[in-house]
């Protein structure tokens, strides 16, 4: 028999700055990486997302009226602090305190990450997180928000994603072919930045919880040879543990590190670091689940590319591992695949690893929409969405600690890589890659759908 969800769950749902915001350099904004980077011919660029920034109210009046408990959003560093660090925008400040007041005035709890894949581009030019001047100014940035905020947020999350700007770091960090020493440089100073604004906040909002939001799926094996098992291992070491292990225990994690050190990918740790990390844990883990990952083993010699075109297959590195189709498994029709079973299976092993509580901090389905006489029929959202939902109650069920669940997307976003093709939310947003019509927002069938999972606490 299966577990209710808790009285006080926290259904809800996320976005991300640069995606839903707009007005790229509106109020004293200065530019973000994102804002910078060469986007493809057929798709938009960031510079209006849905305007979120001027429909703030009405999209929060929407997410109440399906009644939100939580959402997530990030703020843009570059509205707080338009060259990354030094002048503070007061712009930028009142901006994210409205749209907290807003929040709060429905009953909408604010989780706030505090960085979404936008790097101030003028701390990209002094080098990024190549240069340790950027951890100290991610510490001064979020004790701006701290100080600014806190009073009235309690939920905190610290890097979106960071495994994936590493594992994808090419494309993320825009840095061309990875040089996964460099990378693994980077990924060092982000996990001291992580540590450092983990007891800042500690220190300045005892009552605050803070926690990261790494992107994490388990780990199958294409078959029972145990190189391939071996092979599982490692990229789930890599991938997930490398992280929440420095989150929650300020260690690198045992295989990850020895993965790096047969690579020579080890990163150099200034005095002082071991002391930091080890002083920060994580009082919760945020995690964002889209699909499970399949791995073979994988030759020092292989030749054999990644999938073409498939951003969840596009990984693996000859010698350690390589990714596979999950032949068990249906895929969107961007070619992701559809793993709802395997989001449980990754809450409990998350669970039994660090005993902390959990909130997913995203999952959903990315479609084409079509708008037909005002209305959207997203039968294939609700249907992800339905699945996943059930697996989370089946994880509760299990004994895992899952405080909330907030899917991708609350309202129509840019996507990263697809633009307007590819779309999250429950609310549509009428304006096409290159034509923005009025910004009109619609509801979608999963609206009402996703208003009655909430209302009736998970029995949809
Ligand atoms: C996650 C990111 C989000 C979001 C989502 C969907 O990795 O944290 O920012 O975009 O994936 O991805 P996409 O937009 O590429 O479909």
């Amino acid at each position: 028999k299966l577990k209710p969800f808790p009285k006080d769950f926290l259904w809800g749902a996320s976005t991300s700055a640069y995606q839903v915001e707009g007005a790229w350099n509106e109020d004293g904004k200065g530019p973000s990486i994102q804002d910078l980077k060469t986007i493809p011919a057929d798709t938009s660029d960031f510079k209006v997302a849905t305007d979120h920034y001027h429909h703030y109210k009405e999209d929060v009046a929407l997410m109440a009226e399906m009644g939100f408990k939580t959402y997530r959003f990030s703020i843009a560093w570059t509205r707080i602090m338009p060259t990354g660090d030094g002048e503070v925008n007061e712009k930028g400040l009142a901006f994210y305190s409205d749209l907290i007041d807003e929040l709060i005035k429905h009953d909408i709890t604010p989780l706030v990450t505090v960085y979404h894949f936008d790097l101030p581009a003028a701390l990209e030019e002094k080098g990024g997180w190549k240069n340790r001047a950027t951890i100290d100014a991610f510490t001064r940035y979020c004790e701006i928000l701290f100080k600014a905020y806190g009073d009235r947020v309690k939920y905190w999350l610290t890097i979106n994603e960071q495994n994936m700007m590493i594992l994808h770091g090419a494309a993320v960090l825009g840095t061309g072919k990875p040089d996964w020493k460099d990378l693994y440089q980077q990924n060092h100073h982000m996990m001291v930045a992580q540590a450092k604004v983990t007891t800042a906040c500690h220190n300045l909002l005892p009552d605050a919880k803070i926690g990261p939001a790494p992107n994490i799926a388990c780990v199958y094996s294409q078959t029972n040879n145990p190189e391939d098992v071996q092979a599982a291992e490692t990229m789930a070491a890599i991938r997930n543990w490398l992280y929440l292990d420095m989150a929650v225990y300020g260690e690198y994690n045992a295989l990850a590190w020895a993965y790096m050190e047969e690579k020579g990918y080890t990163p150099t740790f200034e005095p002082g670091d071991e002391a930091i990390l080890k002083a920060a844990k994580a009082d919760f883990i945020g995690f964002n689940y889209y699909a499970s990952r399949t791995v073979a083993a994988s030759p020092i010699d292989d030749t054999a590319s990644p999938e073409a075109g498939d951003q969840q297959l596009a990984v693996g590195e000859p010698g350690v591992y390589r990714g596979v189709t999950n032949s068990y498994l249906e895929k969107t029709e961007f070619g992701w695949e559809i793993d709802p079973a395997g989001m449980r299976t990754t809450a409990n092993q998350i669970y039994s690893r660090y005993r902390l509580p959990m909130i997913i901090t995203e999952n959903g389905l990315g479609g084409i929409d079509k708008l037909e006489d005002g209305k959207i029929h997203d039968d294939y959202r609700m249907d992800y969405l339905s699945k996943h939902i059930h697996q989370v109650q089946e994880a509760i069920t299990d004994g895992a600690d899952i405080f909330g669940y907030c899917p991708w997307s609350a309202i129509d976003l840019i996507s990263t890589h697809q633009g307007f093709r590819k779309r999250y939310g429950f609310v549509y947003v009428d304006r096409d890659d290159f034509d923005l019509k009025e910004l009109k927002r619609y509801r979608k069938d999963s609206f009402f759908w996703y208003q009655k999972v909430i209302k009736t606490n998970g029995e949809d």
